[in-house]
């Protein structure tokens, strides 16, 4: 399968993350990406090739104008306003307050953030964008005659909204890909996102339609970020009624249960017979990982990629978390090879 990678996410290197109270070095961090690349090599995994550029227009499919503008702007608008740290959200339109979105930076982040652990630097728009084109460049390898190709995208996407970032996403890569794969003639596409995260950004964007199936494995929402979505009774509203899946799961849960929920949701994608599949990849799940709680070792990542391989779905991998740095590497790449194993290249 064809990874495809560039080097421009190394414009985001932000210094901060709001963490416990503390600033530490954000998790989401470049040498993830590193260690990913160095294991696609050792194993040869297929050719890593360079994205192209489609521009904004599939962006502002899936994101307003008013927040792509905002994330545009954001770093020099903070610059100017003579702040020293990293642009970081401190103020909300909380309950019974006015959502009107302010012209102050400092409250323009808070209408346009989920979270603030997340700080915005120089090159956080510009490595955003090429996160993106990662995305829509593997679509098309897929629309052209793949049976799978790898997103290495960074920074991740799953948690950004049409009109918010935060959960260290700015662009919502797997819902642009999927836009995409509508926009190019496809009547449905699902989405399978196995981040340990809720993807509650895709939830929020896909949620009254019925066009893309939304399926989500993740810690339950009682303890887990993004905290406020992701319970097992969302299930779509409107025409969307029953297109959201979500198996909220919680502290200590072993590869057998998760693995249970997974065959549950594959079965459900099998079922709505989608042009496409898009997995919002992250392997944050594993038993290591430094900021979420289940308890995956890196042998079933092979396993799991297998069963998505038996769908026998076009299927389109795009890079979400996943903070064991040096084992981010081997459990991605074991997903993609479980998965060829099972569903071997078209040419
Ligand atoms: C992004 B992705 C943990 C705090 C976590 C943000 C996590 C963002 C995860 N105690 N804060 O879904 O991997
Ligand atoms: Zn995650």
């Amino acid at each position: 399968m064809k990874t495809v990678y560039t080097d421009r996410h190394r414009l985001r290197n932000a210094k901060t993350e709001l963490y416990g109270g503390a600033i530490v070095p954000p998790f989401e961090c470049a040498e993830r990406l590193d260690f990913i690349t160095q294991r696609l090599k050792e194993v040869d995994l297929g050719p890593i090739v360079e994205p192209q550029s489609f521009g904004l227009d599939p962006v502002r499919r899936i994101h307003d104008a008013d927040y792509l503008d905002f994330l545009s702007i954001c770093w020099d608008e903070w610059k100017a306003a003579g702040f020293e740290g990293e642009a970081i959200a401190a103020n909300w339109p909380a309950r019974r307050m006015s959502s009107r979105r302010p012209k102050h930076i400092d409250g323009l982040i808070g209408y346009h953030a989920l979270a603030s652990e997340t700080s915005i630097c120089p090159g956080t728009w510009e490595a955003a964008q090429a996160s993106a084109d990662v995305a829509l460049t593997a679509r098309k390898l897929i629309a052209e005659g793949e049976r799978a190709a790898f997103a290495l995208c960074r920074p991740p996407g799953h948690h950004a909204t049409g009109d918010m970032f935060g959960g260290y996403c700015f662009l919502n890569n797997a819902a642009i890909a999927a836009q995409a794969f509508l926009d190019d003639g496809a009547k449905k596409v699902a989405i399978l996102d196995v981040d340990f995260h809720h993807g509650n950004g895709t939830q929020d964007i896909f949620y009254g339609r019925d066009d893309v199936l939304f399926a989500s494995l993740h810690g339950e929402p009682e303890t887990a970020f993004p905290y406020f979505l992701g319970y097992a009774d969302e299930t779509g509203e409107g025409a969307g009624r029953g297109f959201t899946l979500n198996y909220p799961m919680p502290e200590g849960t072993p590869f057998d249960k998760w693995a249970e929920a997974l065959d549950d949701a594959l079965a459900k994608i099998r079922g709505y017979q989608p042009t496409a599949l898009v997995v919002s990849l992250g392997v944050d799940t594993f038993e290591e990982d430094p900021i979420s709680y289940f308890k995956l070792k890196s042998d079933d990542y092979t396993t799991y990629g297998r069963m998505i391989g038996k769908t026998g779905l076009p299927t389109l991998f795009v890079m979400e978390g996943g903070y064991a740095v040096e084992q981010v590497g081997i459990n991605t790449v074991n997903v993609l090879q479980g998965f060829e194993d099972a569903a071997p290249a078209l040419n």
